[in-house]
């Protein structure tokens, strides 16, 4: 089926210098990952956030938050990319500056061939010492869960962003950059419910880019972008591509 493009956004893309994209949760869905709110298949169906993605959660329950991460990443592990990923490593071949900024710690994005990705969040493929905030290479196995820090015999985590912790400085810099001087932003996959990347749709719209949303459903954001394209990522965004730039038989996903 040939999902239902506007004509302005198609031109304005084509057009553009510069674009940021902001990804979260539903840019990975049809690789079989689970999002974070649906409420029934969601991460947090079962359980609420602040039991699993916050510091207090860890320190009251370890085992338990380490056991919820390694379970993600086995299954980040065995996904693979789909469509969605897919156009937008293409569409970073065709507009002259686009800047992809992921909510998302899965490494899906780099997989399909994007490169200078911004990870908000963090990532799964990563560990850090919950006592010293430093990243850490590996641990022995000791049969500790979590493991201990090979330096200091700390806890590990994930570096991953929790509720209440701060972003990486510079990764945000870099997204609020984007989005001020954009002159289209996308927002793929997203509620748009968890700051601070949630606001980069205001800053760009603000700024005067043409903004659009990319969801299965409307959602709080939706009355904020100039388009709301409605449908599963996997096949708006290879539909937007093609749009584009009907002529490449490359952007055909
Ligand atoms: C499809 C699809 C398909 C499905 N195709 N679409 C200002 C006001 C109020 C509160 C705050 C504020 N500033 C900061 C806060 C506090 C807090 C916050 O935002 N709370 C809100 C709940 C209100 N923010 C923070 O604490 C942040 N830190 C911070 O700001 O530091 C300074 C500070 C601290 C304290 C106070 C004030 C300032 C840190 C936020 C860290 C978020 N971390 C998590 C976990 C990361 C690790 C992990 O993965 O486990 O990040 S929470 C979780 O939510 C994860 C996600 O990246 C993030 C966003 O979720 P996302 O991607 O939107 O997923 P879903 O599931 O919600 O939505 C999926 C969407 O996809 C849906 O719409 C579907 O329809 C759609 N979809 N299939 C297209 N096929």
């Amino acid at each position: 089926m040939t999902e239902a493009i506007p004509s302005f956004l198609v031109k304005t893309l084509r057009a553009a210098r510069s674009a940021a994209v902001l990804t979260g949760a539903g840019v990975s869905a049809e690789s079989g990952l689970p999002t974070f709110r649906d409420a029934m298949t969601g991460l947090w169906a079962q359980r609420r956030p602040e039991d699993l993605a916050t510091a207090e959660a860890f320190r009251r329950d370890p085992r338990l938050v380490w056991e919820w991460y390694a379970w993600r990443r086995a299954l980040a592990a065995q996904a693979v990319p789909n469509p969605a990923h897919f156009a937008l490593a293409e569409m970073a071949r065709r507009v002259p500056r686009l800047t992809l900024i992921t909510q998302n710690v899965d490494g899906l994005h780099q997989r399909a061939g994007s490169w200078d990705v911004i990870e908000l969040h963090g990532s799964l493929s990563r560990v850090k010492c919950f006592r010293e905030d430093v990243v850490v290479e590996g641990w022995g196995e000791t049969g500790d869960v979590p493991p201990r820090c090979p330096r200091c015999g700390g806890p590990l985590r994930p570096d991953v962003v929790w509720f209440g912790e701060s972003l990486p400085p510079q990764a945000l810099e870099q997204a609020t950059e984007a989005a001020e001087h954009c002159d289209v932003f996308l927002s793929v996959g997203t509620l748009g419910l968890v700051e601070p990347a949630a606001s980069l749709l205001g800053l760009a719209a603000r700024r005067g880019a043409t903004t659009a949303l990319f969801n299965l459903e409307s959602t709080g954001q939706s009355s904020l972008a100039d388009f709301s394209i409605t449908g599963p990522a996997g096949r708006t965004l290879p539909a937007l591509l093609r749009a584009a730039w009907p002529e490449d038989g490359s952007a055909r996903g």
